[in-house]
Protein backbone atom coordinates (compact mmCIF):
# COMPACT_ATOMS: atom_id res chain seq x y z
CA UNK A 1 0.00 0.00 0.00
CA UNK A 2 1.31 3.59 -0.90
CA UNK A 3 1.78 5.78 1.70
CA UNK A 4 2.01 9.73 2.18
CA UNK A 5 4.94 11.06 2.95
CA UNK A 6 4.97 13.13 5.88
CA UNK A 7 7.14 16.18 7.35
CA UNK A 8 7.25 18.19 10.26
CA UNK A 9 6.16 21.60 11.10
CA UNK A 10 9.48 22.38 11.41
CA UNK A 11 10.55 21.36 7.94
CA UNK A 12 11.94 24.10 5.02
CA UNK A 13 10.31 25.09 1.59
CA UNK A 14 13.42 23.13 -0.11
CA UNK A 15 11.79 19.96 1.68
CA UNK A 16 8.45 20.55 0.87
CA UNK A 17 9.09 21.45 -2.91
CA UNK A 18 11.45 18.44 -3.44
CA UNK A 19 8.56 15.90 -2.06
CA UNK A 20 6.37 17.59 -4.58
CA UNK A 21 8.51 17.15 -7.38
CA UNK A 22 8.55 13.75 -6.76
CA UNK A 23 5.02 13.30 -5.26
CA UNK A 24 2.90 15.78 -5.93
CA UNK A 25 1.71 15.26 -2.48
CA UNK A 26 2.77 15.76 1.12
CA UNK A 27 1.49 15.90 4.75
CA UNK A 28 2.80 18.43 6.73
CA UNK A 29 2.19 17.39 10.75
CA UNK A 30 0.93 19.02 13.47
CA UNK A 31 1.35 22.38 12.90
CA UNK A 32 -1.76 24.37 14.39
CA UNK A 33 -2.61 24.17 18.46
CA UNK A 34 -6.04 23.29 19.70
CA UNK A 35 -6.93 26.99 20.71
CA UNK A 36 -6.62 27.56 16.84
CA UNK A 37 -8.77 24.42 16.04
CA UNK A 38 -11.35 25.06 18.55
CA UNK A 39 -11.50 28.71 17.18
CA UNK A 40 -11.60 27.72 13.52
CA UNK A 41 -14.37 25.16 14.28
CA UNK A 42 -16.23 27.73 16.48
CA UNK A 43 -16.17 30.33 13.53
CA UNK A 44 -17.32 27.47 10.79
CA UNK A 45 -20.19 25.97 12.71
CA UNK A 46 -22.77 28.70 12.33
CA UNK A 47 -22.45 28.21 8.46
CA UNK A 48 -22.04 24.20 8.85
CA UNK A 49 -25.28 24.38 10.52
CA UNK A 50 -27.68 24.70 7.64
CA UNK A 51 -28.34 20.98 5.10
CA UNK A 52 -26.91 21.85 2.09
CA UNK A 53 -25.38 18.68 0.87
CA UNK A 54 -23.64 18.50 -2.54
CA UNK A 55 -26.23 17.96 -5.05
CA UNK A 56 -24.32 15.41 -6.75
CA UNK A 57 -22.22 12.42 -7.09
CA UNK A 58 -18.92 14.51 -7.59
CA UNK A 59 -19.72 17.29 -4.59
CA UNK A 60 -21.12 14.27 -2.27
CA UNK A 61 -24.95 13.76 -1.26
CA UNK A 62 -23.66 13.40 2.56
CA UNK A 63 -21.08 16.23 2.13
CA UNK A 64 -21.40 19.60 2.97
CA UNK A 65 -19.30 22.60 1.61
CA UNK A 66 -18.84 26.50 2.24
CA UNK A 67 -16.86 28.74 0.76
CA UNK A 68 -16.30 32.32 1.29
CA UNK A 69 -13.51 31.72 3.98
CA UNK A 70 -11.92 34.82 4.01
CA UNK A 71 -15.04 36.66 4.56
CA UNK A 72 -16.56 34.28 7.24
CA UNK A 73 -13.26 33.24 9.05
CA UNK A 74 -10.45 35.10 11.06
CA UNK A 75 -8.75 31.97 11.00
CA UNK A 76 -8.84 31.26 7.50
CA UNK A 77 -7.26 34.43 6.91
CA UNK A 78 -4.29 33.71 9.10
CA UNK A 79 -4.51 30.15 7.30
CA UNK A 80 -4.57 31.46 3.96
CA UNK A 81 -1.41 33.81 4.78
CA UNK A 82 0.52 31.00 6.45
CA UNK A 83 4.05 32.07 6.08
CA UNK A 84 5.62 28.55 4.83
CA UNK A 85 2.82 27.62 2.80
CA UNK A 86 3.30 31.17 1.03
CA UNK A 87 7.04 30.91 0.40
CA UNK A 88 6.38 27.22 -0.62
CA UNK A 89 3.62 28.11 -3.15
CA UNK A 90 5.77 30.81 -4.48
CA UNK A 91 8.74 28.40 -5.02
CA UNK A 92 6.66 25.88 -6.90
CA UNK A 93 4.78 27.61 -8.87
CA UNK A 94 7.30 30.52 -9.89
CA UNK A 95 8.25 28.54 -13.30
CA UNK A 96 4.79 29.20 -14.73
CA UNK A 97 3.79 32.89 -13.09
CA UNK A 98 5.21 36.30 -11.42
CA UNK A 99 3.19 36.30 -8.85
CA UNK A 100 0.34 34.09 -7.00
CA UNK A 101 -3.61 34.35 -5.81
CA UNK A 102 -5.77 33.06 -3.61
CA UNK A 103 -7.81 30.39 -6.04
CA UNK A 104 -10.80 28.60 -3.94
CA UNK A 105 -11.67 28.43 -0.39
CA UNK A 106 -14.17 26.02 1.06
CA UNK A 107 -14.44 23.42 3.83
CA UNK A 108 -15.67 20.21 3.46
CA UNK A 109 -17.52 18.13 5.86
CA UNK A 110 -17.35 14.57 4.71
CA UNK A 111 -20.52 13.25 6.39
CA UNK A 112 -21.08 9.26 7.83
CA UNK A 113 -22.39 7.25 4.81
CA UNK A 114 -20.58 8.80 2.24
CA UNK A 115 -19.16 6.93 -0.84
CA UNK A 116 -15.93 7.80 -2.57
CA UNK A 117 -15.60 10.87 -4.59
CA UNK A 118 -14.39 10.03 -8.27
CA UNK A 119 -10.47 10.62 -8.69
CA UNK A 120 -9.57 13.67 -10.56
CA UNK A 121 -7.36 16.15 -11.23
CA UNK A 122 -8.22 19.96 -10.04
CA UNK A 123 -6.72 21.73 -13.00
CA UNK A 124 -9.93 20.14 -14.85
CA UNK A 125 -11.85 22.63 -13.79
CA UNK A 126 -10.26 24.72 -16.54
CA UNK A 127 -11.72 22.48 -19.04
CA UNK A 128 -8.77 20.30 -20.55
CA UNK A 129 -7.36 23.66 -22.20
CA UNK A 130 -4.15 24.12 -20.21
CA UNK A 131 -0.35 22.43 -21.65
CA UNK A 132 0.22 19.58 -19.66
CA UNK A 133 3.78 21.43 -19.01
CA UNK A 134 1.67 24.06 -16.94
CA UNK A 135 1.10 23.45 -13.27
CA UNK A 136 -1.20 26.03 -11.93
CA UNK A 137 -2.15 25.14 -8.92
CA UNK A 138 -0.63 25.12 -5.09
CA UNK A 139 -3.48 23.59 -3.05
CA UNK A 140 -3.39 22.88 0.89
CA UNK A 141 -6.10 21.35 3.02
CA UNK A 142 -6.42 21.91 6.63
CA UNK A 143 -7.46 18.81 8.91
CA UNK A 144 -10.09 20.86 11.38
CA UNK A 145 -11.12 17.68 12.49
CA UNK A 146 -8.73 14.38 12.55
CA UNK A 147 -8.90 12.34 9.09
CA UNK A 148 -8.57 8.53 8.95
CA UNK A 149 -8.90 5.98 6.11
CA UNK A 150 -12.48 5.56 8.13
CA UNK A 151 -14.07 8.82 8.59
CA UNK A 152 -13.00 10.10 4.78
CA UNK A 153 -9.31 10.54 4.85
CA UNK A 154 -8.48 12.55 1.32
CA UNK A 155 -7.15 9.56 -1.42
CA UNK A 156 -4.52 10.62 -3.53
CA UNK A 157 -1.92 9.04 -5.72
CA UNK A 158 1.54 10.15 -5.35
CA UNK A 159 3.41 10.26 -8.26
CA UNK A 160 0.40 10.57 -11.02
CA UNK A 161 0.83 13.84 -11.35
CA UNK A 162 3.48 12.42 -13.90
CA UNK A 163 1.12 9.62 -15.51
CA UNK A 164 -0.34 9.10 -18.78
CA UNK A 165 -3.92 11.12 -18.43
CA UNK A 166 -5.62 8.25 -18.69
CA UNK A 167 -3.78 5.59 -16.58
CA UNK A 168 -6.08 4.65 -13.49
CA UNK A 169 -4.56 3.72 -10.05
CA UNK A 170 -4.38 0.11 -8.93
CA UNK A 171 -5.70 -0.14 -5.43
CA UNK A 172 -2.42 -0.23 -3.88
CA UNK A 173 -1.02 2.92 -5.86
CA UNK A 174 -3.77 5.01 -3.68
CA UNK A 175 -2.91 6.73 -0.18
CA UNK A 176 -5.14 8.02 2.04
CA UNK A 177 -4.51 11.42 3.45
CA UNK A 178 -4.94 10.22 7.19
CA UNK A 179 -3.41 13.04 9.80
CA UNK A 180 -4.32 14.22 13.13
CA UNK A 181 -6.60 17.48 13.09
CA UNK A 182 -3.97 20.74 12.80
CA UNK A 183 -2.03 18.87 10.15
CA UNK A 184 -2.09 20.38 6.12
CA UNK A 185 -2.01 18.18 3.27
CA UNK A 186 -0.32 20.20 0.11
CA UNK A 187 -1.27 18.84 -3.23
CA UNK A 188 -0.87 19.71 -6.90
CA UNK A 189 -3.54 20.65 -9.74
CA UNK A 190 -2.02 17.36 -11.49
CA UNK A 191 -2.18 14.79 -9.16
CA UNK A 192 -5.10 12.31 -8.87
CA UNK A 193 -6.96 12.38 -5.68
CA UNK A 194 -10.67 12.65 -4.24
CA UNK A 195 -12.89 12.64 -1.05
CA UNK A 196 -12.87 9.12 0.26
CA UNK A 197 -15.88 7.18 2.09
CA UNK A 198 -16.93 7.42 5.57
CA UNK A 199 -17.58 4.35 7.21
CA UNK A 200 -17.96 5.67 10.29
CA UNK A 201 -22.12 6.17 12.29
CA UNK A 202 -21.01 9.19 13.71
CA UNK A 203 -17.86 10.89 12.12
CA UNK A 204 -17.39 13.76 10.38
CA UNK A 205 -14.24 14.91 8.54
CA UNK A 206 -13.78 18.20 8.32
CA UNK A 207 -11.14 20.18 5.72
CA UNK A 208 -10.53 23.78 5.06
CA UNK A 209 -9.46 23.75 1.48
CA UNK A 210 -7.25 26.88 0.26
CA UNK A 211 -5.57 26.67 -2.86
CA UNK A 212 -3.61 28.96 -4.86
CA UNK A 213 -3.00 29.65 -8.40
CA UNK A 214 -0.62 31.14 -10.83
CA UNK A 215 -2.09 34.99 -10.55
CA UNK A 216 -2.74 34.91 -14.52
CA UNK A 217 -5.87 32.41 -14.62
CA UNK A 218 -9.45 32.42 -13.64
CA UNK A 219 -10.34 31.62 -10.12
CA UNK A 220 -12.55 28.77 -9.47
CA UNK A 221 -14.60 30.88 -6.38
CA UNK A 222 -15.35 34.42 -7.27
CA UNK A 223 -13.29 35.83 -4.51
CA UNK A 224 -14.98 39.56 -5.50
CA UNK A 225 -18.60 38.49 -4.66
CA UNK A 226 -17.09 35.95 -2.01
CA UNK A 227 -15.30 38.61 -0.77
CA UNK A 228 -16.55 42.09 -1.98
CA UNK A 229 -15.25 45.51 -1.73
CA UNK A 230 -16.99 46.35 1.94
CA UNK A 231 -15.72 43.25 3.43
CA UNK A 232 -12.21 43.69 1.57
CA UNK A 233 -11.51 46.72 3.17
CA UNK A 234 -11.15 45.38 6.59
CA UNK A 235 -8.83 43.07 5.29
CA UNK A 236 -4.65 43.25 5.71
CA UNK A 237 -3.23 45.00 2.08
CA UNK A 238 -1.60 41.52 1.88
CA UNK A 239 -4.49 39.42 2.14
CA UNK A 240 -6.53 41.51 0.09
CA UNK A 241 -3.81 41.20 -2.82
CA UNK A 242 -3.86 37.78 -2.07
CA UNK A 243 -7.25 36.99 -2.91
CA UNK A 244 -7.38 39.14 -6.21
CA UNK A 245 -7.79 43.17 -4.93
CA UNK A 246 -4.05 43.67 -6.89
CA UNK A 247 -2.73 43.61 -11.07
CA UNK A 248 -1.09 40.48 -11.96
CA UNK A 249 1.52 41.92 -14.19
CA UNK A 250 1.74 44.77 -15.91
CA UNK A 251 -2.19 45.58 -16.47
CA UNK A 252 -4.13 42.24 -15.63
CA UNK A 253 -7.27 43.22 -13.16
CA UNK A 254 -6.80 46.62 -13.16
CA UNK A 255 -10.35 48.53 -12.91
CA UNK A 256 -12.08 51.85 -13.33
CA UNK A 257 -14.14 53.82 -10.72
CA UNK A 258 -17.38 53.96 -12.61
CA UNK A 259 -18.14 56.67 -10.38
CA UNK A 260 -15.08 58.87 -10.73
CA UNK A 261 -15.14 61.40 -13.22
CA UNK A 262 -11.97 63.22 -12.06
CA UNK A 263 -9.38 60.05 -13.29
CA UNK A 264 -8.04 59.49 -10.20
CA UNK A 265 -8.86 55.97 -10.51
CA UNK A 266 -8.93 55.14 -14.24
CA UNK A 267 -7.04 52.11 -15.14
CA UNK A 268 -5.65 51.02 -11.49
CA UNK A 269 -4.72 48.34 -9.22
CA UNK A 270 -7.35 47.50 -7.44
CA UNK A 271 -5.60 48.42 -4.33
CA UNK A 272 -6.47 52.16 -5.13
CA UNK A 273 -9.22 51.27 -4.01
CA UNK A 274 -8.15 50.90 -0.50
CA UNK A 275 -5.14 53.00 -0.45
CA UNK A 276 -3.56 55.42 -3.00
CA UNK A 277 -0.11 53.95 -2.17
CA UNK A 278 -0.57 50.52 -3.39
CA UNK A 279 0.12 50.12 -6.99
CA UNK A 280 3.30 47.52 -7.61
CA UNK A 281 3.26 47.61 -11.02
CA UNK A 282 3.15 51.14 -11.65
CA UNK A 283 6.30 51.58 -13.31
CA UNK A 284 5.71 52.00 -16.58
CA UNK A 285 8.22 48.94 -18.25
CA UNK A 286 10.01 49.34 -20.95
CA UNK A 287 7.49 48.82 -24.02
CA UNK A 288 10.41 46.23 -25.91
CA UNK A 289 10.75 44.13 -22.42
CA UNK A 290 6.40 43.62 -22.20
CA UNK A 291 6.82 42.46 -26.17
CA UNK A 292 9.72 40.73 -25.64
CA UNK A 293 7.40 38.71 -22.73
CA UNK A 294 4.68 38.32 -24.18
CA UNK A 295 5.58 34.31 -25.65
CA UNK A 296 7.97 32.59 -23.36
CA UNK A 297 9.86 30.94 -25.78
CA UNK A 298 9.27 29.31 -29.08
CA UNK A 299 8.41 25.78 -28.26
O1 LIG B 1 -12.83 16.22 0.33
C1 LIG B 1 -11.75 15.83 -0.11
O2 LIG B 1 -10.94 15.21 0.56
C2 LIG B 1 -11.37 16.11 -1.54
C3 LIG B 1 -12.40 16.89 -2.31
C4 LIG B 1 -11.95 17.23 -3.69
O3 LIG B 1 -10.91 16.83 -4.11
C5 LIG B 1 -12.77 18.07 -4.55
O4 LIG B 1 -13.96 18.29 -4.26
O5 LIG B 1 -12.24 18.54 -5.61
FE1 LIG C 1 -10.33 17.81 -5.94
Amino acid sequence: MTELKHLSSNTSVDSIIEVLHDDACVIIDNVLDSNFLETLNNELDPFLSHDNFGRDEFTGFKTKRIGALIARSEKCRELALDPLINKSAKNFLQPYCDGLQLHFTSAVCIGPGESPQILHRDRGIWGGYLPRKVEPLFSTIWAASKFTKENGATQIVPGSHKWDKDRLPNPDEIAYAEMEAGSVLIYTGTVLHGGGDNVTSDEIRTGVFLHYAVNWIRQEENQYLSCPPEIAKGLSPELRSLIGYSKGGYVLGFYSDPYDDSAKHESVSPENMFSDSFDRFSDIPDPKDLVNKSIKSNQ
